[in-house]
């Protein structure tokens, strides 16, 4: 029971609604206690599920978390919601970003910040110390700029968060202020930068879409890793990006959109229009599965011409932009070829319609027309005699004609990301870089299905990686101070690293093993899973369950629905579309599928395309798990700053802070994990001058004595009967619950209820 709470304290409960909600306790009965809440609400509830208010906290809140007092859930949380509540005061100070410990929460605004990101405001953070300024993203950025100029070491910023919390615009500020730090004076050397900043509108067009959670949702994961010369300037980038939604090209679903591309270019000028004989997008199969066709405060004409500007920038010829926007035409027009039953399990062309269609997608892949038909309608069956042409029901077409869109927008993507890496080109002799992450985030849906499975892989591959990082930091910090920290102890999340990823037995190895069997259904791999993880204590079969499992993940379970996991696993290119396509007349085109036999795979480090397409079919997870590896690697190889970006609603809009949505992100995104790590150790510090100002009243005399202030802080919590807590240096360190141990004295020595604290002995906090 924790002995500070008694009656008058003022204390944080658990309410169902607002996650927490602050009350002061009204009586106190064995283990339980009655608390009168803010909002009228009388609650009973055990001692020790109440946590204690700090009282003294400044009403604005404090910028840095290892400076609130009781680090707890709820103080974590109010503190936040404080900081987000008062912006507007904070407008020009930009403080509605919260650091904790080195890791920066920004919480998207919704709304434009007048100064947020000026170049006054980057003027003022370039060389300032971390604590001088208001955290910012400027000032992360600044100090992993610093770090790698001053140490030679590469550093990286890890920016996470769910759908809509602000990766992408973060990361982009991230971009521009490493472009403005290490850009170069002269014009005509700034093209590096330029391309940098610019690869940023491409990719979008390409890889974002409007989604229920954000209307420009990236659909993949990037990491772009800025090199640096000897000077600091910014010499070349490499850009890998992992993941991308395929399955978009083909299937949406209300209110969202496919890619921007598609959109942007059905409002191109008319003589494109003309030229890829486009027009209204809801005459489009893969555009009117949802009525959702423009977007609030986007013109779509601008951003076409914008994007082929960008284009322009990093490099990406007329000729390269011309069978670019010839291929996303293409696939459009491929979505509206309809199929129809044709004797008793074949397909033949719908209608005129479909004919038409089928006439421009040949036309614009440049491909004859008979071949594109028969690539879609038929399969080649093998046998030792001879090869048959089997036709394909109407159902089977379809598949077939989206699983071509799907790959070719797929290597049209892998291709632009090529090109701008080219293009940017790469600085051999760069010792340092920064390298920016913006991943996906952890999820959970209804129904989650492979994609959700790679992604909370994905998480749960970082956060090993920042558990890692954030006990270190914790040692280094005793380590200054020379106290012990031996008995700390750290969980990790390598049991559920394993039941993924360990080869062999992992699921992804389970998945891969499954696939290459011909028979295999996701029943009888649902059943190898069953089997094989009965007694792992992260492994869960729902009651009843027949094709779906759970896995118990640090942000919580997450229950997956494997139906689809064998189809959504295998990228696998039908020979008979590599064929047609490896053919066509237009040598773009046809360089995106080499012929599987000329293919040389590339040395250095983006072989990875080239050698992907040498091989005829891989399995997407274990092709996710090596390119994650990679990426540790290199992240282990660079000192990590991490960025939570936090959705505060799911409505978009400014000024609405949910405390239940929050906390759970904050969860995700191991920021609890982060404070309960620190809560093993000593999650408050204090300067010895500090303690002495702030409970010295507990031991007046200690003041007398004319002793070191470390000894009058030692007699303090001696005389008030703690311990564990440690001396450092120059801080003293204490165990969860000692502060709110030590003002609850103090509080009572002022013959005071908690709920009347004077401020009088008011210390900086
Ligand atoms: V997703 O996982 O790619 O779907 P992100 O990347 O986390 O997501 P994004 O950066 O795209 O979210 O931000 C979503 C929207 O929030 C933006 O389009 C802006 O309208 C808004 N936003 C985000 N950050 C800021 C900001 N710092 N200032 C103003 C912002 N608005
Ligand atoms: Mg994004």
């Amino acid at each position: 029971m924790p002995q500070e709470i008694t009656v008058g304290s003022h204390v944080w409960v658990e309410d169902q609604e607002l996650a927490w909600v602050d009350g002061v306790v009204t009586s106190v009965n064995g283990n339980e206690a009655e608390v009168e809440t803010i909002n009228g609400n009388q609650v009973t509830t055990k001692l020790s599920k109440l946590y204690p208010k700090d009282m003294e906290a400044p009403d604005t809140g404090v910028d840095d978390m290892t400076k609130l007092s009781y680090l707890h859930e709820p103080a974590v949380l109010h503190n936040l919601a404080t900081r987000y509540g008062i912006k507007e005061i904070y407008v020009r100070s930009t403080s509605f970003l919260t650091y904790c410990g080195n890791i920066l929460i920004a919480i998207n605004p919704f709304q434009a910040i007048s100064h947020l990101y000026d170049t006054e405001l980057m003027d003022s953070y370039k060389g300032a110390q971390l604590g001088d300024r208001s955290p910012h993203v400027f000032a992360i950025t600044d100090v992993a700029y610093r770090a790698m100029n001053n140490e030679g070491k590469s550093n990286s910023i890890l920016v996470s968060g769910e759908s809509g919390a602000g990766k992408t615009e973060t990361t982009k500020m991230i971009m521009r202020y490493l472009a403005y730090l290490g850009g170069h004076a002269a014009a005509e050397a700034r093209t590096v930068e330029r391309k940098v900043l610019e690869s940023n509108p491409v990719l979008e067009a390409f890889g974002n879409a409007k989604t229920v959670r954000n209307n420009n949702s990236s659909r993949f994961g990037k990491f772009v890793e800025i090199q640096f010369d000897a000077c600091g300037q910014i010499s070349g980038a490499a850009i890998r990006t992992y993941l991308l939604e395929k399955s978009r090209v083909c299937q949406i679903s209300e209110p969202e959109r496919n890619y921007h591309c598609f959109y942007l270019l059905c409002a191109a000028p008319p003589k494109e229009i003309e030229k890829y004989k486009l027009g209204d997008p809801k005459s489009f199969h893969y555009l009117n599965q949802s009525s959702c066709y423009e977007l609030v405060g986007v013109d779509d004409s601008h951003d076409y011409l914008a994007t082929k500007k960008a284009m322009d920038i990093v490099g990406i010829s007329v000729e390269e932009q011309d069978a670019i926007f010839r291929i996303v035409a293409a696939i459009l027009h491929l979505g509206n070829i309809a199929f129809a039953l044709e004797g008793e399990d074949s397909s033949v062309l719908e209608d005129d319609k479909a004919k038409f269609h089928l006439q421009v997608a040949a036309e614009l892949l440049m491909c004859d027309l008979e071949a594109l038909e028969t690539a879609l309608c038929k399969r080649n069956m093998v046998t030792p005699e001879e090869v048959i042409k089997r036709s394909l029901d109407p159902l089977g077409a379809a598949i077939s004609r989206d699983g071509l869109a799907k790959t070719i927008y797929a290597r049209l993507f892998d291709w632009l990301v090529k090109k701008i890496n080219v293009s940017i080109g790469q600085d051999p002799d760069s010792k340092c870089l920064i390298g920016v992450l913006d991943i996906y985030g952890f999820e959970s849906f209804k129904t989650s299905s492979f994609e959700q499975f790679c992604i909370n892989f994905t998480n749960e591959k970082l956060q090993q990686h920042f558990n890692q990082h954030v006990f270190k930091m914790e040692q280094s910090v005793y380590q200054e101070e020379e106290i012990d920290w031996s008995y700390i102890d750290f969980v990790d999340n390598q049991d559920v690293l394993d039941l993924i990823e360990k080869k062999p037995g992992g699921i992804i190895s389970l998945l891969d093993e499954t696939c290459m069997f011909p028979k295999s259904t996701h029943e009888t791999f649902a059943q190898k899973l069953y089997q094989t993880f009965k007694d792992h204590k992260r492994f869960v079969k729902p009651k009843l369950a027949r094709t779906e499992f759970t896995i118990v993940h640090y942000a919580g379970e997450v229950q997956y629905q494997c139906d689809q996991f064998l189809d959504k696993n295998k990228d696998y290119i039908v020979p008979e579309h590599q064929e047609l396509l490896s053919t066509s007349k237009c040598s773009f085109i046809a360089s995106l599928f080499p012929s599987l036999n000329a293919e040389t795979p590339k040395s250095g480090k983006f072989s990875s395309i080239g050698s992907r397409f040498k091989v005829k079919s891989y399995v997407l997870a274990s092709l996710l798990q090596l390119q994650l590896q990679q990426l540790m690697d290199i992240l282990n190889s660079t000192e990590p700053h991490y960025i939570r970006c936090i959705k505060p609603n799911s409505d978009l809009r400014p000024e609405i802070f949910e405390n239940v949505s929050v906390l759970q992100q904050l969860r995700s995104g191991g920021v609890l994990e982060a404070i309960r790590v620190k809560c093993e150790g000593y999650p408050t510090n204090r300067i010895f001058s500090e303690f002495l100002e702030r409970f010295s009243i507990l031991v007046p005399e200690v003041l007398k004595e004319n002793v070191e202030e470390n000894v009058a802080c030692k007699s303090i919590m001696e005389k008030v009967g703690l311990s564990n807590y440690q001396i450092g240096k120059t801080k003293i360190f204490l165990r969860a619950g000692q502060m709110a141990e030590l003002d609850g004295r103090k509080a009572k020595l002022l013959g005071e209820s908690a709920k009347v604290i004077q401020k009088q002995v008011r210390s900086r906090i």
